[in-house]
C-alpha cells in the first residue's frame, strides 16, 4: 500500500518520462506581467526564473521549451522587454509551477540609469521573491559566462547555499562542435559549482527533452503520484 509513496521519499532514481515533461511544459500560458516585484501576484507553487545576457537565446528557449511560437516574444530590438512576464504551468485550473522571464541584461545601448534600474529590479526579485525555487541561466557558449553573468551567480549563492536550484543553459549549441561542446561544457561545470549545466539548441532541438525533465523534477520533488506510477489492474466485481 505504501511502497510507492515510500519509494518516492527516499529519493526516486528514474526520470519522468520525456513525454510527460513536454507535455508539462506545453501547458505554459501567459499569467501577468510587472515592471517590478511588488507588482508581481504572490504565488504559492514553485517558481523557475529564466535569466541571461540579452540576446543570449531566452526567449527562443523558453518558446522551444513550451512549444509555443511566441510565448516568450522574441525581440528583434534587444534590451526593450524591460518587464517580468510569468507563466503558469500545469492543468488549468491546477497550477503547479510558475515561469519567470526576466528582462536580459548587458546590452550596451541601453542608458546608464536604465541598466542600474533594471540590475536593481533583478537582484531585488531574485534575493526576495519567496516562491523562487530555481533560476536557469542562459549563456551563449562562445561568449561565456560573462562578468555580469558571474555577479548574478555571486548574488544567488546565499539562496543556492538554502536549496535554491540552479541550471546554467548553454544556448545555441549547433554553433559549436562536439569537441568545443565537450569543451565548454566542462569548463562551465567548474565555473557553476553546485548548479546544473546543459548543452541546449533551440535549433537542433538538443537538450530540450533533458530540460524539460529536469525543470518537472525540481518543481515535483514528490515525483508521480503513485496512482500514474503504478497502474493497478483493474479487479472485477460480482
Ligand atoms: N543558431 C541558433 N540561434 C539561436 C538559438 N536560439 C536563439 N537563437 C538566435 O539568437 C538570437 C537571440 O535570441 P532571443 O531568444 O531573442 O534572445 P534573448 O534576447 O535572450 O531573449 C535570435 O536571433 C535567435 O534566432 C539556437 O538554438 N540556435
Ligand atoms: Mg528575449
Amino acid at each position: 500500500m505504501t511502497t510507492n509513496s515510500s519509494t518516492f521519499a527516499a529519493g526516486q532514481t528514474s526520470l519522468i518520462d520525456p513525454k510527460i515533461a513536454m507535455g508539462w511544459m506545453h501547458t505554459a500560458r501567459f499569467l501577468t506581467t510587472a515592471a517590478q516585484l511588488d507588482q508581481l501576484p504572490k504565488v504559492d507553487v514553485p517558481e523557475i526564473a529564466f535569466v541571461g545576457r540579452s540576446n543570449a537565446g531566452k526567449s527562443t528557449s523558453i518558446n522551444t521549451l513550451t512549444q509555443q511560437k511566441q510565448l516568450a516574444f522574441a525581440s528583434k530590438k534587444p534590451g526593450r522587454t524591460q518587464h517580468i512576464n510569468l507563466f503558469a504551468l500545469g492543468k488549468q485550473g491546477v497550477t503547479d509551477a510558475v515561469l519567470a522571464d526576466l528582462p536580459g541584461y548587458g546590452y550596451a545601448a541601453v542608458s546608464h540609469s536604465d541598466k542600474e534600474r533594471w540590475q536593481r529590479v533583478m537582484l531585488n526579485y531574485l534575493l526576495q521573491r519567496e516562491s523562487l525555487t530555481a533560476v536557469v541561466l542562459l549563456c551563449d557558449p562562445r561568449l561565456g559566462l560573462t562578468e555580469l553573468d558571474e555577479a548574478l551567480l555571486h548574488a544567488l549563492r546565499p539562496r543556492v547555499e538554502k536549496g535554491l536550484k540552479f541550471l546554467v543553459l548553454l544556448t545555441k549549441a549547433d554553433k559549436l562542435t562536439r569537441s568545443e561542446q565537450a569543451k565548454i561544457l566542462s569548463i562551465t561545470k567548474l565555473n557553476a559549482a553546485g548548479g546544473e549545466v546543459r548543452m541546449f539548441s533551440a535549433l537542433k532541438k538538443q537538450g530540450v527533452n533533458e530540460v524539460a525533465q529536469l525543470l518537472w523534477h525540481w518543481s515535483h520533488p514528490e515525483g508521480l503520484p503513485p496512482v500514474l506510477e503504478a497502474v493497478p489492474t483493474p479487479r472485477t466485481q460480482g
